[in-house]
Order: structure tokens, then C-alpha cells, then sequence
């Protein structure tokens, strides 16, 4: 049993987080540095405690003010949210250690996934279709025969890696030198740890990742799939369920391949399976072990809370619903609203002057803002999301031209126009995009 949990985050991934725990009649404790004092999760816990001055790794990250915290208040559960201390296994060890439950995996699957060779070793031992590639880590000595194996182009990825830091693509062999050891550089300077690997290059794929859910026990369920393509520089910017690439026969393989990967390993909570999409063919690239941002357009379309189904299996009472009950309807998209420019993407921190969420049928808004609030300028720049949900692909983006036009937030600069124009962009409509298709529009080679 779980009484009282504690919610390791900020912003509106905290608001989300304290719904459910309140609908569940869980007692909640926020968290918050200096510069939160004034946030919708601290007004809206139970119970508040102050971690620490503004900078992340002061507070949000500080383990020991969290445990702290957790002790202070007889918080029986951590919720880490996503992002900061939500795939830190050491964290999920020490609150182990101290009787506290990890609304997690074990560290154990945490530490598996980290690491991107053992990730993907694991998931060809499941049974899960992965890039071809090297088999393990790549020493600059051997990378020309290995390449050569797999054929040019390839890209060299950082085993530590993940959000496309220390990943060099070689096309030809006069490039393969310099783009390892600019890969091993990169790598060492951004994870302290210079050990890369190499797969084949796929050139114009799209991002479609895998929701499941276990209950640790050897029970696990998929929730379909989320395309996620529409991104800018490894941050996404707009992602949709179902992908406008799948037809019905090809989700439910893939996602039962993914259930059944996670019954096998004996996973416990949320977690999402990413895969690039190419020709057809589906390629496992990482998996993540926590709540996604855009978990949401996946609520929408199978009407299951996961938040709820996180804390249910972290407390042992197994999922609340087997594969057969799901039942996938109409299609959900959801937009980041950043506060920032909507062509330069620059973040523009400040006081919202004037706030107002849309409404009406299909139409979800998760933020944690208001008019008044001062967004500061030491984390990240999402102030919320926008989520439609229609009958149809067609029907949700009609939504989502209505939505767009009556949300309302001025004072500050936010990624809204960038919204008006994708919703009325054909390629958009036409559900026609891959990985590279945002970065192109935005230099002014797409309209
Ligand atoms: C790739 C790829 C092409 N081929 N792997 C980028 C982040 C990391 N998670 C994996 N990434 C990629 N891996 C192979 N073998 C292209 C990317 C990639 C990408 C992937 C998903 C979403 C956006 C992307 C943008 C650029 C590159």
C-alpha cells in the first residue's frame, strides 16, 4: 500500500502526477526550490517542502534533500515524473535503501537501458528488430572493417548516449576516421565516457515509439504506438497516436513483440520502446524507463490513465486492464507550448500577462501556468500541453485549428504560431513527414 507519495518534479508534469495521486486518495508532498515557491504543484500538494536555490542540481536533482524530504514528511513513494531523477538508478537505489518505493523499474532495468549497447543486446535477445550494426562497442582500430560489414552510410552513436549527442554519420570511407573520433570526443566531453558503437544509416525514417506497461510479475500490456517525427534538434515539438503510417495489422504486431518482450524480462511500470520506421520495417533504437511528455495522446486514444497504472503496479496491485480490454479509438495529437520564439526557438522567460486555455469536446490542456506566473529562466521552456482528440485523423486536426485559435498567452513569446502554420500545412494534413521534415521547413525548403 502506498499512503503518501512524494512528486520529485515541477511544472505540469507535477499537476499531472498530484491528479492522479488525488484521484487515487493518495496524500501528496511537492517539492520545489527557491524560484518555485509560487508554482499551481505547490498550491495545489498537501504538503510542501523546499529543496534547495534555483539551479536544477541543487534541488530537483539533489538526492539527498529529496530523501530528506521524504523522511520529513513519511512519504512512503517517490514519483520522479520525467526528465531530472527519473532514470537515475542510483536514486531508485537509495530510496530502496531506504524503504522508500521507486514509481519505476527496478535500477536494475534502469541501468540496462542507460547503457545503449546492452540496451539493444537485450533487445535482440526478446526479440525485438534493431538496426544492423556492430555487435558491440567500437574501437577506432576496427571501425573500417565493421563499417565496411554493414555498409556505408553509418553513423557512430555514443554508448552512453541517447537525444543524439555524439552521434556522427560517415557516408564513405574517406569520412569513417574523423567522424569516430569526432563521436568518441563529443561522447567524452558529454557523458564522461568515450566508448561508441556503429549502425547503419538510416536516411529518411520516422520516429515511432511503443507504449507498454508491467506489472513486474511477468504481466505486461502495450498501448499502441506514438509517432513522434516532428521534432527539432532531438526535442519534439508535436506527436501523434495513432501514426498516420501504421495501419491496424502492423501496430498490433509491433506492439505485441514489445509486450511480449517486457512479460519476458519481467518489467515493472511504464516504459516506451523507440523505434525508427523505414520501408515497412520497423529498427529498436532505445527504450526509455519512464513517463513520456506525450504520454497524453496515448490516454486519449485508449482512455487508460497511465499514472494510475504506474502507481498501481509500483504498489503491487498489477495493471487495472489485460491487452484484450483495450480498445483503441479515434486519433490524439498533442502540441508543446514553449515559451519561446516560434522560429528561433530561444526561450523567453517572464510573466504571462493574460492566460486563457481552450475548451470544448476532445480538448485536454496539462500545464502548470497561469496569468501572473513568472516562468524562470533556470529550467526547461515547456509551459504546457495542448492535446485534441478526434474520431478521425481529420476530425482532431479540424479540432486543432479551432483549439489554436481561442489559447491565449501573452507577455511572453510561445511556439503557438508555429502551431497555426503545421495545422495548415498539406504535407501535415497528408500525414507526410519523417525525422527531417521540421528542420527543413524551418530552413525555408518546405511550405
Ligand atoms: C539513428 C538515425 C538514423 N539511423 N540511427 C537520434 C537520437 C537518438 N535517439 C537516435 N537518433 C537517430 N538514430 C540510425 N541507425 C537517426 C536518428 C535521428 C533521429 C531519430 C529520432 C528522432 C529524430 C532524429 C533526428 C535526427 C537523427
Amino acid at each position: 500500500m502506498i499512503s503518501k507519495i512524494l512528486i520529485a518534479n515541477r511544472g505540469e508534469i507535477a499537476l499531472r502526477v498530484l491528479r492522479a495521486c488525488k484521484e487515487l486518495g493518495i496524500a501528496t508532498v511537492a517539492v520545489h526550490s527557491t524560484a518555485d515557491a509560487d508554482a499551481m504543484h505547490v498550491r495545489l500538494a498537501d504538503e510542501s517542502v523546499c529543496i534547495g536555490p534555483p539551479p536544477s542540481r541543487d534541488s530537483y536533482l539533489n538526492i539527498h534533500q529529496i530523501v530528506a524530504a521524504c523522511e520529513i514528511t513519511g512519504a512512503d513513494a517517490v514519483h520522479p515524473g520525467y526528465g531530472f531523477l527519473s532514470e537515475n538508478a542510483k536514486f531508485a537505489d537509495i530510496l530502496e535503501a531506504h524503504g522508500i518505493t521507486f514509481i519505476g523499474p527496478t535500477a536494475e532495468h534502469i541501468r540496462m537501458m542507460g547503457d545503449k549497447i546492452t540496451a539493444k543486446k537485450t533487445a535482440v535477445d526478446l526479440g525485438i528488430p534493431v538496426v544492423p550494426g556492430s555487435e558491440g562497442e567500437v574501437k577506432p582500430e576496427n571501425a573500417l572493417t565493421i563499417a565496411r560489414e554493414i555498409g556505408f552510410p553509418v553513423l557512430i552513436k555514443a554508448t552512453a548516449g541517447g537525444g543524439g549527442r555524439g552521434m556522427k554519420v560517415a557516408k564513405t570511407e574517406a569520412e569513417l576516421d574523423e567522424a569516430v573520433s569526432t563521436a568518441r570526443s563529443e561522447a567524452l566531453a558529454a557523458f564522461g565516457n568515450d566508448a561508441v558503437y556503429m549502425e547503419k544509416y538510416l536516411g529518411k525514417p520516422r520516429h515511432i515509439e511503443i507504449q507498454v506497461v508491467g506489472d513486474g510479475e511477468g504481466n505486461a500490456i502495450h498501448l499502441g504506438e506514438r509517432d513522434c517525427s516532428l521534432q527539432r534538434r532531438h526535442q519534439k515539438v508535436w506527436e501523434e497516436a495513432n501514426s498516420p503510417a501504421l495501419n491496424v495489422e502492423q501496430r498490433m504486431k509491433i506492439g505485441q513483440i514489445c509486450a511480449d518482450a517486457m512479460k519476458k524480462m519481467k518489467y515493472r511500470g511504464a516504459g516506451t520502446i523507440e523505434f525508427l520506421y523505414e520501408n515497412g520495417e520497423f529498427y529498436f533504437i532505445e527504450m526509455n524507463t519512464r513517463l513520456q511528455v506525450e504520454h497524453p495522446i496515448t490516454e486519449a486514444i485508449t482512455g487508460i490513465d497511465l499514472v494510475h497504472e504506474q502507481i498501481r503496479v509500483a504498489s503491487g496491485a498489477g495493471l487495472s486492464v489485460s491487452q484484450e480490454e483495450i480498445v483503441f479509438s479515434g486519433h490524439a495529437i498533442e502540441c508543446r507550448i514553449n515559451a519561446e520564439d516560434p522560429r528561433t526557438f530561444v526561450p523567453s522567460p517572464g510573466k504571462i500577462t493574460h492566460f486563457h486555455a481552450p475548451g470544448g469536446l476532445g480538448v485536454r490542456v496539462d500545464s502548470g501556468v497561469y496569468a501572473g506566473y513568472k516562468i524562470p529562466p533556470y529550467y526547461d521552456s515547456l509551459i504546457g500541453k495542448l492535446i485534441v482528440h478526434g474520431r478521425t485523423r481529420i476530425e482532431c486536426m479540424m479540432r486543432l485549428r479551432r483549439v489554436l485559435d481561442e489559447f491565449v498567452v501573452d507577455g511572453v513569446k510561445t511556439t503557438l504560431p508555429l502551431f497555426q502554420d503545421l495545422v495548415s500545412n498539406q504535407d501535415i494534413a497528408n500525414g507526410d513527414y519523417d525525422i527531417h521534415w521540421l528542420e527543413n521547413y524551418l530552413a525555408g525548403e518546405k511550405h
